[in-house]
């Protein structure tokens, strides 16, 4: 009989503690299965008296039915706490959801798309061009035959092609070469441009350009250009300098130093070169400007008639300035980046901050 009610006792603790219904079950078949508990008391009632049989008997009996009861009990409870919990899930509107990462443009991207705004504001349009591009139209349409010395300030990386099948410059002449690089500046896309737009014209063509050459702080192998171009009947060097100075102004909404240098490109002519004062030291001088004060900004000059011809235009009618300026040296200058190569590697810690 005390066997009896401590079974009981074990089992009804066992019972209330279960959490779900796979432990219900074994707790079922521990006390009431086939071979349970209660049930091999119940079976060894044979072998008894007749009073023990009938007193245990009825004991057993009674604890049997209780149990069924309060595990079928249990059983519902725990139902209803995992439908509550269901529940809870899909009705719960105000539980925080898991936040998505979101990303940001990147520095570069970012002043690409102001400088865009600023020359369009000029009325400047803003035009494409590839970034694989021929022979033709990185040099020799820019008055940069093969084998001409200045080819040497813009080695770029040349892609495979059956040789034999391809036109190159020095093949004949009168031939427009075929042979693919990776462009070196956006300067084709002037030519590009004036083949197939009649002037007057502005334009302005941003975009990714290409260098072999060694890198260090302001210098990469891969660098983001933008073109201006500006053809009319009467245009001088005094409308470059107007444009650039207003540019740098609505850019850095302040006035800045510009400083402008003879130069030499073979597609202009005359040629300079545009310096801003280093916004990084404030022109004390330091790594980003080469310890002189003064931060080579962009290429400019007045469009030379060879490239008029290039594009099938008059140079006795036409006249224009071109620029070519480097975006990723703006954006070092207007967030006071002290090395280009930050902006190419990818690292959160340094992105986050813009
Ligand atoms: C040119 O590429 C000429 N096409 C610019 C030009 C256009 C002149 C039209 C006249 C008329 P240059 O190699 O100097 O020029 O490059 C122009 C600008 O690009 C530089 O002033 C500089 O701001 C940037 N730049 C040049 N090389 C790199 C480099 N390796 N990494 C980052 N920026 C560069």
């Amino acid at each position: 009989m005390e066997d009896l009610k401590n079974i009981k006792i074990l089992a009804e603790k066992e019972i209330n503690s279960a959490r779900n219904s796979e432990e219900i079950k074994q707790i079922f078949q521990k006390y009431l299965g086939k071979n349970g508990e209660v049930t091999r008391v119940l079976r060894s009632l044979k072998n008894l008296d007749e009073n023990k049989k009938r007193s245990i008997g009825k004991l057993a009996n009674q604890i049997k039915q209780e149990l069924e009861q309060k595990i079928e009990i249990r059983k519902k409870e725990i139902g209803a706490e995992i439908g509550k919990n269901k529940t809870n899930k899909k009705i719960d509107v105000s539980f925080p959801g898991h936040k998505l990462p979101t990303g940001h443009l990147h520095p570069i991207t970012k002043v690409k798309r102001e400088v865009e705004d600023i020359f369009e504001r000029l009325g400047f349009s803003v035009v494409e061009g590839p970034e694989v591009e021929s022979e033709w139209y990185n040099f020799d349409a820019l008055n940069i035959p093969a084998n001409h010395p200045a080819r040497d300030m813009w080695d770029t990386f040349w892609l495979r092609q059956n040789e034999s099948k391809v036109q190159n410059s020095k093949s004949k002449a009168n031939t427009k070469s075929q042979r693919l690089l990776l462009r070196t500046h956006t300067s084709p896309v002037q030519i590009r441009y004036m083949e197939k737009n009649n002037p007057p014209l502005r334009i302005i063509a941003p975009g990714r350009a290409f260098r072999y050459e060694a890198t260090d702080a302001s210098h990469e192998i891969n660098f983001y250009h933008v073109e201006g171009l500006m053809v009319d009947k009467e245009i001088s060097a005094a409308n470059l300098k107007a444009i650039m100075e207003k540019f740098f102004e609505m850019f850095f909404k302040k006035s800045v130093k510009i400083r402008i240098r003879p130069s030499f490109f073979p597609f202009t002519e005359p040629s300079f070169e545009i310096d801003i004062r280093c916004l990084v030291c404030g022109g004390k001088g330091c790594s980003v400007c080469s310890q002189g004060g003064w931060l080579e900004i962009a290429g400019a000059g007045m469009v030379h008639p060879q490239v008029f011809k290039s594009a099938g235009l008059n140079p006795k009618e036409w006249q224009g300035f071109a620029f070519g300026m480097g975006l990723d040296r703006l954006t070092m200058m207007k967030y006071k980046i002290k090395d280009i190569r930050l902006l190419f590697k990818g690292d959160l810690r340094f992105l986050e901050q813009f």
